[in-house]
């Protein structure tokens, strides 16, 4: 079914793919082009018997072309999606009424705490989950993203979040999940010998699933 891109799981996922579908068709036209010119060219002038070559500096008119028009569609892209980052990744893009979850990352785990019953990180009712991200579906989630020892990234394909976790830093990123199921968690930045094992479930679930897991585990039982 996914043959080509992963499925769409949170509200950020059709405006990614579409940007990246823009961006594919438009490299894909020039990639066309380009290469077609090449043959069109090794064709046109190889070497034959009683043909000379000879110097040239070549066309300032098409080097001008051939520069301005990628230079005018990348300013225009980046002016165009510019509304997605500011609300993607924007200061002030997280809701303000994001459910917080903090993840700390570390060679090569992902360490998550969650807020508790009580809804607020940092207070004593949280706890902490090894390699397992719970969300509620429809609702925006913050997690508050740091790192123990070196840059790792944070990345769900699902939901077409992808962010650096970087020591020394709390940053912010957000997402709202919008289909329930288990998804996957990869560190996206090579970060040493195991950071192909540093992976994670992410756990979409239905908002009374979500209480029912967040009341069992509170309690200090549940793994999943
Ligand atoms: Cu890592």
């Amino acid at each position: 079914m996914h043959w080509w891109l992963p499925l769409k799981g949170s509200t950020f996922a059709g405006e990614i793919d579409g940007l990246f579908l823009a961006i594919l068709i438009i490299t894909g036209i020039a990639f066309v082009i380009v290469e077609l010119g090449l043959l069109w060219f090794v064709v046109k002038y190889r070497a034959r018997p009683g043909r000379k070559a000879y110097y040239t500096h070549g066309s300032t008119r098409a080097e001008v072309i051939w520069t301005a028009i990628p230079a005018v569609t990348m300013v225009a892209l980046g002016l165009i999606s510019n509304h997605y980052w500011v609300k993607i990744k924007g200061r002030n893009s997280v809701p303000p009424n994001a459910y917080p979850i903090a993840i700390h990352a570390k060679q090569f785990e992902w360490q998550v705490t969650y807020p508790g019953p009580d809804g607020r990180l940092g207070t004593a009712d949280d706890f902490e989950v090894r390699n397992q991200l719970h969300v509620p579906v429809g609702r925006p989630v913050v997690i508050h993203l740091t790192s123990e020892d070196v840059i790792h990234s944070f990345f769900v394909p699902v939901f077409r979040v992808k962010q650096d976790a970087v020591p020394g830093m709390n940053i912010n990123v957000w997402f709202q999940a919008t289909v329930p199921g288990t998804y996957e968690l990869g560190c996206a930045e090579l970060c040493g010998l195991g950071h192909y094992r540093m992976r994670a479930q992410v756990f979409v679930h239905t908002q009374e699933e979500f209480d029912a897991w967040m009341k069992q585990a509170a309690k200090g039982g549940a793994t999943s």
